[in-house]
């Protein structure tokens, strides 16, 4: 039994008696009420679920299993993978193990890259990716487990070994997109002598002369990785899986919402953006040119990309990430330039106008703009990258769903007559 097995072997039964002990004794507790406008409007702050793996609070954004996103901004992406899979840090030892792990299953299938490649030349590159990950479902450990009988009681602990069969693949296969989509030579092996984050931007085979677009992506890797269980894509991924799909199905159908341009897709929608200002000034506008800006899009109907959350009140840790990061490895690029202008700028003329809840920026303001400084101009490609890290949340959460015996998902709705009915008009 593999080292993680193991810890989560200890786990999952204090995981079970803590939730059995919750739904025994307070089962009946209500945690939320639902208004009608709550029905027509997503659900927004509906408390309907469970997941432990992170939370997002209003006022801190991200925090995975209670810790806050900057108190460990500069663990690599296996150990935040760790952590969302069992709760703790692992300690020299244990992350040793657990990327050897990870390293025994990087291979991607042959099949796999002649399916990319037969795809036509103008796929989306989410569409690719998100092809990829299906084409492996006949690979499913969990779905030929259940065909043999497992007992539900150890669910989780083939979804686990999934998990880390698919995750250990998403770098190469992401890379391989990148690479066949915009015909940029050959698939370059992974070194698995490299972290996860460092193989994966080995693998892309963009110029890293001073190493720091390495630390980049297990930046980015790293704290893509979840976002608690309600945003689209978790839940997507996370209603799939309830059904007892299995994670390629899951993981595959949740990235197809975060290829919206409301949710991941925005990081492309953003740094287009951007890339609109820089070319309508002709380099960095003064702020006034640029307020004027943003206020005759607004004017005009439109949203700011990057800016608001439906749930965050405050600038995104993860955007004050990518800026700290630039600030230490990135001087003088004006397309980031743009992007610190625009945090200056955007939030109180989104408080003026006075829709947005919040008017602050989301992790996607910044994210385009320092990878589009190293050369990753093929802003389409985004939502891959993102599709990497958040692939980690997704099965963690459903590695705790089965652990955890939740069934099959199934919210009640009404219809707009039983609606009316109701409030008797
Ligand atoms: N620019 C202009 N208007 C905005 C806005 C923005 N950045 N953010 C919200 N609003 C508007 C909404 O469009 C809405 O207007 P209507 O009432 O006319 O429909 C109003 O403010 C209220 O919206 P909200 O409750 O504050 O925001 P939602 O929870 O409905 O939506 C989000 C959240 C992120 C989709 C929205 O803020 C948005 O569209 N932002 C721009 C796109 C973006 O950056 N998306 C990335 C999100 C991160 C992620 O999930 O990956």
């Amino acid at each position: 039994m593999s080292t993680i097995q193991e810890v989560l072997s200890k786990k999952v039964p204090e995981w079970r008696y803590q939730a059995k002990e919750l739904v025994e004794n307070h089962g009946n507790k209500v945690i939320s009420e639902v208004t009608l406008a709550q029905a027509y409007g997503g659900a927004r702050g509906v408390k309907a679920l469970v997941c432990d793996t992170s939370s997002v609070s209003a006022d801190t954004g991200l925090i995975i299993r209670g810790r806050p996103l900057l108190d460990i901004i500069n663990i690599l992406p296996e150990e935040v993978f760790y952590l969302l899979l069992t709760g703790e840090l692992p300690d020299s030892k244990a992350l040793e193990d657990f990327q050897a792990e990870m390293n025994e299953h990087t291979e991607v299938p042959e099949y796999v890259w002649d399916v990319l490649r037969a795809m036509p030349a103008d796929s989306h590159p989410m569409t690719m990716f998100d092809t990829a990950i299906l084409a492996m479902q006949r690979d499913s450990v969990f779905r030929r487990k259940y065909d043999e009988g497992i007992q539900k009681r150890h669910f989780w602990s083939a979804i686990l070994e999934d998990a880390i069969r698919l995750v250990a693949k998403l770098p190469a296969i992401g890379a391989g997109v990148y690479r066949i989509r915009f015909d940029k030579g050959p698939i370059i092996p992974g070194d698995n002598t490299l972290d996860w984050g460092a193989n994966f931007a080995h693998m892309l085979g963009l110029e890293d002369l001073d190493g720091s677009l390495k630390t980049l992506m297990r930046l980015y890797l790293m704290q893509h990785c979840d976002h608690e269980g309600g945003n689209a894509s978790a839940y997507t991924s996370i209603v799939i899986s309830s059904t007892l799909s299995d994670p390629y199905y899951a993981v595959s159908g949740g990235l197809n919402a975060l290829a919206g341009p409301l949710h991941g897709l925005a990081n492309q929608e953003c740094l287009k953006f951007v890339l609109e200002v820089r070319d309508k000034f002709g380099g960095r506008p003064t702020q006034a040119d640029l307020a004027e800006y943003v206020w005759s899009r607004l004017n005009s109907g439109r949203v700011i990309p990057g800016y608001g959350h439906a749930v965050l009140r405050c600038p995104d840790p993860r955007f004050t990430a990518f800026i700290n990061f630039s600030k230490e490895h990135i001087k003088g690029d004006e397309v980031v330039g743009i992007v610190e202008d625009l945090f200056d700028v955007v939030p109180p003329i989104l408080k003026e106008q006075g829709k947005a809840k919040s008017p602050w920026p989301n992790v996607d303001a910044a994210s385009g703009a320092v990878l589009y400084h190293y050369g990753l101009t093929e802003f389409s490609f985004y939502t891959v990258l993102f599709s990497i890290s958040r692939a980690m949340g997704m099965v963690s959460q459903m590695v705790v769903n089965r652990a955890l015996a939740i069934p099959i998902t199934r919210p009640k709705s009404v219809t707009a007559e039983w609606l009316k009915d109701f409030v008797g008009t």
